[in-house]
């Protein structure tokens, strides 16, 4: 199997590194146990296995960077029991949005909020670029209620901050693009080196965070034994990575909380030998097995002496189109860019939907 990591696309004036080189890896053997509670019901994962690796990929565009989602195939871990896997219980969904809500990444009220993209009653879209590099137009939201949301506000209801409207669109970048003006009570802590990009918005009338988005578990050992089982396909430096950020949170309802955790080695002048940069969720069943899993990632292929040449963080857990199930929003750092994706459980697994954002 592989362990595709994220392609990466640069602005125009900017050149983006190419192939890593990636190394075929014989197997990891790594104890990967789910930690305390959604550990609770599961039986402990015994292997998984890594067999090889595909160096990160790189393109040129004449948009501001896009990033694609993993096109990982997951670590799968057995289940450590003989015994036929347990069908999982339904997921606590309802019927999404049945109108058009709006998506923006910001960070308040001094300037305005890029679009990310926007569910349309069916389906999520992108934000996208005409043939000439013109944003093309975000349609109107179908709800003028706006709510926000950001890990920076800390866990529990101050999380969610409802009842928000879009203000006056401005530019919000180097284009005539505009987004809207929000006009936050509150100021969001700006943290993880987010430029401007700390909470995300969305036309919504639902709960945002219909079960717990906890903040938990950065002592947990676990988390960087796979984070370096994940990297270490790739570099010999996965050993020397660090878990910055651990959410949990039961995305899709079934009762048991999906893991994230943003796992990197950076130095103080990124872009030396041995940095990498990711994300990676953990999925854990009913039946006790745990998918590891990259969601985006980045290292780049020879040492660079640029301060952010590829970065990611956590930045929201939210429910964007209203059917219960949460979505992930992360924050991403390229070269001179930078913005959110938007990323939707699809058959299980967390692909990107939407990305906005700012590059030059
Ligand atoms: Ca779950
Ligand atoms: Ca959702």
């Amino acid at each position: 199997m592989a362990l595709g990591l994220a392609a990466v696309a640069c602005a125009d004036t900017t050149t983006a590194p190419t192939d890593a080189g990636g190394d075929e890896l014989g197997s990891v053997d790594t104890a990967a146990p789910v930690d305390d509670q959604a550990a609770a019901e599961s039986d402990p994962v015994s292997e998984e296995v890594v067999d090889d690796a595909v160096a990160p990929s790189s393109s040129s565009s004449s948009v501001p960077a896009a990033i694609d989602p993993a096109p990982a195939e997951p670590v799968v871990t057995e289940p450590a029991a003989a015994e036929p896997p347990v069908e999982e219980p339904p997921a606590a969904t309802t019927d999404p949005f049945d109108g058009v809500a709006t998506i923006y990444g910001g960070s308040g009220s001094e300037s305005p909020w890029a679009p990310l993209g926007w569910w349309d009653g069916s389906a999520w879209n992108e934000v996208r670029f005409d043939e000439a590099g013109d944003l093309m137009l975000v349609p109107e939201p179908d709800l003028a209620s706006v709510s926000v949301t950001s890990l920076d506000l800390g866990d529990g209801p101050g999380s969610v901050i409802d009842g928000l409207a879009l203000g006056e669109q401005q530019e919000y970048c180097v284009g005539p693009e505009t987004g809207p003006l929000i006009n936050l009570p509150v100021v969001v802590p700006e943290t993880m080196a987010s430029l401007g990009y700390d909470a995300v918005a969305v036309s919504a009338d639902w709960p945002l965070q219909p079960r717990p988005v906890r903040q938990v578990g950065l002592e947990v050992v676990e988390y960087a034994t796979v984070g370096a089982a994940l990297f270490s396909s790739v570099t010999d430096a996965a050993v020397t990575g660090e878990v910055l950020q651990v959410v949990r949170a039961d995305l899709d309802g079934n009762g048991v909380e999906e893991v994230l955790v943003t796992f990197e080695n950076v130095t103080p002048d990124f872009g030396a030998a041995g940095d990498f940069a990711g994300v990676y969720a953990r999925y854990p069943s009913a039946d006790g097995t745990v998918v590891d899993e990259l969601v985006v990632s980045y290292i780049p292929d020879a040492p660079v002496d640029f301060p952010t040449i590829g970065r990611f963080s956590i930045a929201a857990v939210a429910d964007l189109n209203g059917d219960g199930v949460m979505e992930v929003i992360l924050r991403d750092m390229f070269w001179e860019s930078a913005g959110m994706g938007v990323y939707a459980l699809q058959d299980g697994r967390l692909v990107q939907v939407a990305r906005g954002g700012c590059g030059v």
